[in-house]
């Protein structure tokens, strides 16, 4: 696609116009989505410049996404990044995009998703995804990525403890950059340490000078060598069903069935949620009816509270803990933890207070 309609698709995406979400549902393409986070001026731009000289050297494409979050009044960070970028300007193999925040958090989350799929779908071998910060909006969006690395430079001392857990977590690839400052390998046993103390996945330290183009490739072997993430968050949510409390199966059925002409699929007695459910298919996804067998269930609570009427939505997801763990960094409340139901599929519900008001059901097949 020509640079021009990409931008004007790029930006559609981020309105939310449906015509081109359905565009990027719809295709996919093998690059590989890189995020790279870390504090601020870690030399996180200087670094995807570098990435992207090496790379384009190399005859591979590069689309890079600027994102900012917290959206910083002063716009220096951005503007910085699209000065230093201009040199790439003349050349068609690779496209810049910044991004700063539109409503949520997670609206920004999954708008960069969604851009980041375009540039899958238009065939480019990278896309190079740059948050500033390590707030939870970064993690966030550091999860959508295939590999994600983490900047660090020299010095922080005691702030490499000091960084949110959160963060170490995501890391596939530690990035030391101003490797010409002192202290790197103080930096990279601190890392360690860290790393010693946690989960003992091993994640791969690597020391660079990204303003003079040093460790560059050993970061991108690092990368590519790294096992990539599956996809979770963006266009792959369905809806499973959707809950309705009734006070009587018998007579919701009269409607359902009898009047509507849908088909009861399975019928079942839950005893642990002191519920009778029936099935009835649409399409996809399905209408569940719910019915108290007891006055101390939830149904019948929520029918006491509420009347009749729908009592939840459930989504199916494919990545449920990855999901539940990027929702919390989120502040979402999730309500309890992920269980495993008859069918041998995980779920977990999420409070309306967080979800506009109804309850979320997330589904793992
Ligand atoms: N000495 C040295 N300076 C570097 C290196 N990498 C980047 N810098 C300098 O560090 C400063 C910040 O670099 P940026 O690439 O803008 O850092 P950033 O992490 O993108 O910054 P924000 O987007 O504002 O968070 C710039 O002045 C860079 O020239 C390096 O490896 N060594
Ligand atoms: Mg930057």
């Amino acid at each position: 696609m020509e640079q021009r309609a990409l931008a004007r698709r790029a930006t559609a995406i981020e309105r939310g116009d449906p015509e081109a979400l359905a565009y990027v549902r719809e295709r996919s393409g093998p690059g590989l989505t890189v995020g790279i986070t870390g504090p601020p001026g870690a030399g996180k731009s200087s670094l995807v410049d570098a990435m992207a000289r090496l790379l384009r050297s190399a005859g591979k494409t590069v689309a890079v996404i600027a994102v900012d979050p917290t959206s910083r009044t002063t716009g220096g960070a951005i503007l910085g990044d699209r000065i230093r970028m201009r040199q790439h300007h003349a050349d068609p193999g690779i496209f810049i995009r910044s991004m700063a925040t539109r409503g949520s958090s997670g609206g920004l989350a999954q708008a960069t998703a969604n851009v980041a799929r375009l540039f899958r779908a238009e065939g480019f071998d990278y896309i190079l995804i740059e948050t500033v910060g390590v707030g939870q909006d970064e993690v966030a969006i550091a999860r959508l990525a295939d590999v994600t690395v983490v900047v660090l430079v020299p010095g922080m001392g005691d702030d490499v403890q000091a960084i949110k857990a959160g963060i170490m977590e995501i890391a596939d690839v530690f990035a030391i950059n101003k490797a010409d400052h002192p202290g790197a390998d103080q930096t990279e046993r601190d890392i360690q340490t860290m790393l010693s103390l946690g989960h003992g996945r091993a994640t791969p330290i690597v020391k660079t000078v990204a303003t003079e183009q040093i460790g560059i490739g050993e970061l991108l072997a690092a990368i590519e060598a790294s096992p990539r993430r599956a996809e979770t968050v963006d266009a792959s949510f369905e809806i499973d069903h959707l809950g309705i409390a009734v006070r009587s199966l018998d007579q919701a059925l009269a409607f359902y069935e009898a009047q509507l002409g849908m088909t009861v699929q399975s019928r079942e007695v839950v005893a642990a949620e002191k519920v009778n459910v029936a099935m009835l298919p649409a399409a996809d996804s399905r209408i569940e009816l719910l019915e108290p067998t007891d006055t101390d269930s939830t149904i019948a609570r929520f029918i006491e509270h509420r009347g009749e009427g729908l009592h939840h939505i459930a989504l199916r997801v494919p990545d449920l803990q990855a999901l539940v763990t990027c929702l919390k960094a989120g502040g979402a409340r999730i309500l309890g933890e992920p269980r495993s139901g008859a069918g041998g599929h995980l779920y977990v519900f999420v409070h309306p207070a967080s979800t506009g008001g109804v309850l979320l059901e997330l589904i793992q097949k």
